[in-house]
């Protein structure tokens, strides 16, 4: 199955606002169509909780980092930036799952997709506390990133710092999927903040 997400939610219970569950159900109301699980801790009972409800709304979960996760619990996919488990590793025991990885320019773009990536994740665009990123990308780096991925008809997930306040100059370069955490985790009505960056998508 290929990549289908467009709004990304980078789901981590500890970052939310108001109650993560809450929080989780009113992202998927406002539009969210793919939701990764990002925990530190290894929280099972919370991951279960989050696998159940993703599934009971036919929402795809990606694990981050832990690819074992992603396979023993044969959610949608697992996602891996530059130092986690090798790409090559990962393609081979995610099988039929998606691998996601996380590039910053575009030769780990053009590495992606040898490793066999079904999409990549691409930032930060923008300055974020959320990983604590200072600075972001230059639009020259965007556009070379967005080329880069569609010339090997890669689906390209822009990542960092993005909001509705921000998100035009980035669909402007040719972006038309993101991840965010902050700008719905965060927000005092989550399914409004999803719902407006989804009607910008
Ligand atoms: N990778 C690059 S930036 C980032 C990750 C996981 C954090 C994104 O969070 P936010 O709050 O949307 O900036
Ligand atoms: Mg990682």
């Amino acid at each position: 199955m290929p990549f289908s997400g467009h709004l990304y939610l980078l789901f981590t219970p500890a970052l939310c606002r108001l109650d993560p569950w809450h929080t989780l159900n009113e992202a998927l109301d406002g539009g969210v169509d793919v939701v990764q699980w990002r925990h530190k801790t290894g929280d099972r009972v919370a991951f279960q909780r989050c696998r159940e409800l993703c599934r009971d709304r036919g929402i795809p979960l990606v694990v981050n980092d832990d690819v074992m996760l992603a396979v023993r619990s044969q959610v949608a996919g697992g996602h891996i930036g530059q130092d986690d488990l090798p790409a090559p590793a990962a393609r081979k025991l995610l099988v039929g799952q998606w691998l996601g990885i996380s590039t910053h320019d575009p030769a780990q773009i053009a590495e992606a997709a040898v490793q066999g990536a079904d999409y990549i994740g691409f930032g930060p665009c923008y300055p974020t506390a959320t990983k604590g990123y200072a600075t972001g990308m230059t639009e020259a780096q965007v556009e070379a990133a967005v080329e880069a991925a569609a010339a090997r008809s890669l689906p390209l997930v822009a990542i960092g710092g993005i909001t509705a306040q921000n998100l035009l100059p980035l669909r402007r370069l040719g972006v038309d999927r993101i991840a965010v955490s902050s700008a719905i985790l965060q927000a005092e009505a989550p399914r409004a903040a999803a719902a407006a960056l989804r009607r910008l998508l």
